[in-house]
């Protein structure tokens, strides 16, 4: 059984503890790799190996840190294929969309940094006195990044490589779910050369390894992505220590289609934006808000496409449905459609785990799955379920859609259908989110900042923001004489 192993000081080392924790391929259920149960003392080997690489790797030259970055960026692209694969067996997403979506946008975060360090500008102000400030913005110290199971390189690479590029060092743990990737990029590093300490990978479950790098005195940045609850445990612990905090949380995102839409386009697209990565996407359009003239023509149209979209073997090149990240998640998942019955929803295709034992599947599949009649308050359209779960419900103008989009406790992202360019104008100010894709979902610039506002997370990555995140602004003003 292939055990992974911890990235420490630029080795690849099995945990203090010699303990190991199953991994699971959601497809089939079963063990397929052995993970480090970490603990503290791993993580106090990593700060150690972090801080003595601090000095020398905040000082290097910004092109020489570029040039690292580029090189995991080819290398990742070089074993595109053996990413995806490993992403796919791991998260139980189809291996087409590891392969179109996960493993190149992680390489491009990568490239992305390794170029926007070179091109980033601080500023400077003029005084008519007769002075000059300007801002100098220097590394921190170690940043400490942890993500989820959803997009498991993607969202670990979008902390790790700004990160780096700003002259920081690295303790980094993946979710204990999804490893694999994580692991195969601690093969890249080793095999550039990244020098050692910078960059540190630990893995192990959060309530251990996570909560010792948050509450680690000498990791003064914490950049996580995950549950809004989580993000809430960590806020606590870092909020005393004063530390710098990035967080991305929930999201219950509404999808607003009006009747002028581009009504092809809206259903191809409203299809994906719901069910994509099995609705594992803190983006995915959950609550889909349709102008009542169309409602009915919409329901009949996009649950005849639901209906088509039936899980399979994720390896398979047909497969837009793969299976569930855990039996914990497809209990969650399944209690919420359960929980949606008993709020007077009615469930108008999906609702049920898929049986694919006869393909030798025994993993967490479930159907697709779109409920109508429920109310914007209960519980159901009101926290996250995170699966390939989605409510419509029907509105009759701008102002009732805006309710019903805003009356969440989060503020992710929302997408509007419409050809009124007014109007895409009038929702996108009004909507609560930071993310608003009107005609489309999931195109991301990554010079642009992300993240949500409410309980969907504080800060933001992406862009040159998340370059200011991971360096301190310091001001310097000198007098001269006029
Ligand atoms: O997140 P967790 P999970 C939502 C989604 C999902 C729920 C839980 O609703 O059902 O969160 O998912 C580490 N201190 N999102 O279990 O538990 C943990 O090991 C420090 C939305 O993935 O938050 C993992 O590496 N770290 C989200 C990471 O935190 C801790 C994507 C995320 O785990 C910790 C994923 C602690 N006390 C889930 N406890 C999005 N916005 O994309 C856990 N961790």
């Amino acid at each position: 059984m292939k055990k992974i192993l911890n990235y420490i000081n630029g080795e690849l080392i099995e945990p203090q503890g010699q303990k190991y924790i199953d991994n699971y391929e959601p497809a089939t259920g079963e063990v397929y790799s052995l993970i480090p149960d970490s603990d503290h003392k791993d993580v106090e080997l990593a700060v150690k190996a972090a801080k003595e690489a601090f000095s020398s790797w905040s000082q290097t030259n910004k092109e020489v840190r570029s040039s690292y970055l580029r090189k995991i960026a080819e290398k990742i692209k070089d074993r595109q294929e053996e990413f995806a694969t490993a992403e796919s067996r791991d998260n139980g997403k189809p291996l087409s969309l590891a392969s179109k979506v996960d493993i190149p946008r992680a390489s491009h975060n990568f490239s992305f940094y390794s170029s926007a360090i070179i091109h980033f500008a601080s500023e400077s102000h003029q005084m008519e006195l007769g002075a000059i400030n300007y801002t100098l913005r220097q590394p921190i110290g170690i940043a400490g990044c942890i993500s989820p199971w959803n997009l498991p390189l993607y969202l670990f690479s979008w902390k790790i490589a700004p990160a780096l590029a700003a002259g920081n060092c690295v303790v980094a743990k993946p979710s204990e779910i999804t490893p694999y990737t994580a692991y195969l990029l601690s093969e890249v590093c080793v095999d550039i050369g990244l020098p050692k300490g910078v960059l540190n990978i630990v893995h192990g479950y959060g309530h251990k390894v996570g909560s010792a790098i948050t509450e680690h005195p000498e990791i003064p940045i914490i950049s996580f992505t995950g549950g809004t609850q989580t993000g809430q445990t960590i806020a606590k612990v870092a909020a005393p220590m004063f530390k710098k905090l990035s967080l991305e949380l929930g999201g219950k995102n509404p999808a607003i289609i009006f009747e002028d839409c581009d009504y092809d386009k809206m259903l191809e697209t409203t299809l994906r934006s719901s069910f994509a990565n099995q609705g594992q996407i803190c983006l995915c359009g959950s609550r889909i808000l349709v102008q009542e003239s169309i409602y009915e023509r919409f329901k009949n149209d996009f649950v005849a496409a639901v209906k088509q979209l039936n899980p399979g073997d994720p390896k398979a090149k047909t497969t837009k449905q793969g299976a569930l990240v855990s039996e914990a998640h497809m209990q969650k998942v399944l209690a919420y459609v359960k929980l949606a019955k008993e709020e007077g929803g009615q469930v108008l295709c999906g609702g049920h785990q898929v049986d694919l034992s006869a393909d030798g599947l025994n993993g967490w599949f479930v159907q697709p799955t779109v409920i109508e009649g429920l109310d914007q308050n209960c519980r159901t359209n009101q926290e996250e379920i995170f699966g390939p779960v989605v409510t419509i419900s029907p509105f009759k103008d701008e102002g009732e859609a805006i309710a019903k989009a805003n009356s969440t406790k989060y503020g992710l992202a929302a997408t509007v259908w419409t050809e009124n360019l007014s109007r895409s104008q009038r929702m996108a100010e009004q909507i609560h989110a930071g993310i608003v894709w009107v005609n489309c979902w999931l195109l991301r610039d990554l010079r642009t900042p992300f993240g949500g506002v409410k309980q969907s997370g504080v800060g933001r990555e992406g862009g040159f923001e998340v370059l200011q995140f991971f360096t301190e602004p310091k001001n310097v003003c000198i007098k001269y004489d006029k």
